[in-house]
């Protein structure tokens, strides 16, 4: 990166989903299962509650087919940015 640039908007988001992106998915297929979200999940909020990791998980899987990808977790994360 080029010292002083400061990259728009979009680009900060892009990388800063990527980072996450990469923590979440452990084994690097390109997607986020259930397991490596609820495991993660539980090990950053150091909660184990019956149902929570669980429902985080269904509103980051947008299209239901139990894995979280690259696109869905770029959708909540302007989600939540905005
Ligand atoms: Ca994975
Ligand atoms: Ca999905």
């Amino acid at each position: 990166m080029i010292l002083g640039y400061t990259p728009p908007m979009t680009m900060n988001l892009e990388e800063m989903v990527n980072e996450l992106f990469d923590v979440f998915d452990e084994d690097g297929d390109g997607v986020i299962s259930r397991r490596e979200f609820v495991g993660l999940v539980e090990s950053l909020l150091h909660k184990r509650e019956m149902g929570f990791s669980s429902n985080i998980f269904k509103q980051f899987d947008a299209n239901q087919d139990n894995r979280i990808s690259r696109d869905e977790l770029v959708d909540l994360i302007v989600e939540l940015a905005l």
